[in-house]
């Protein structure tokens, strides 16, 4: 694993996670969907997402018919599960900053699943970047501008990827496009975990 590759302002870190610490990465997670179980989110339109969510940490993401939005708890009415120590490690390592983030989203791609380009603008402060590492199979990201109109740009996502968006990068457009489902072996029955790492709050 060499250091990161700056692609259109993201900082993208192949295989920064090696196989051992993606495997104990995956066990942390099956202790937070055993506490949070997964959803099928919709979104606000009515529109059913073929992504499964759940998240950790002090504020999750969520979205239904009344909007997309961050809740201090699990629709369960438990609260999100702590955000998992290797987890946290990760965020540390790539962006120095002291500040932990408020959220870990955590989506899973089952066969066919798939994210339509949109901006990560629910969050009250964008000074700060979102982390994302990749666990289970190869997945397409496009990644584009500020502007919906701007040009894209495509790379695939391999498990242990992580990738950082921060400065112009915050705000741009981006998607998964498509799963190479299962082309790893990480995940019995194969799948992706996308986890997102963001601070949702200005100040502390
Ligand atoms: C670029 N997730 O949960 S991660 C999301 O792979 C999301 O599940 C995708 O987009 C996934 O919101 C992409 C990469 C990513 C995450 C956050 C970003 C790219 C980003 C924020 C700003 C710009
Ligand atoms: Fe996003």
């Amino acid at each position: 694993m060499g250091g990161a590759v700056m692609i259109r302002g993201f900082a993208y870190w192949p295989g920064l996670l090696d196989g051992a610490a993606q495997a104990a990465m995956v066990g942390d997670l099956r202790a937070v969907v055993a506490a949070a179980p997964l959803l099928s989110p919709v979104t606000p339109g009515g529109r059913a997402m073929s992504v499964r969510m759940t998240a950790a940490g002090r504020a999750g993401w969520i979205t239904d018919r009344r909007g997309y939005r961050y809740e201090p708890r699990h629709p369960s009415g438990r609260d999100w599960p702590p955000i998992p120590a290797s987890v946290l490690a990760v965020w540390r390592q790539v962006t120095g900053l002291a500040r932990d983030p408020d959220c870990c989203l955590v989506n899973f791609y089952g066969e066919g699943a798939k994210m339509g380009l949109h901006q990560d603008k629910d969050e009250g402060d964008f000074s700060f970047p979102v982390v994302s590492i990749s666990l289970g199979d190869e997945a397409l990201f496009r990644m584009g501008g500020v502007e919906r109109k701007d040009g894209t740009e495509s790379v695939w996502l391999r498990s242990g990827d992580v990738v950082v968006m921060g400065g112009a990068a915050r705000l741009a457009w981006h998607g998964i496009d498509r799963l190479r489902f299962g082309s790893s072996r990480l995940l019995a029955g194969g799948g992706r975990i996308n986890l997102t790492l963001r601070v949702v709050d200005e100040g502390v």
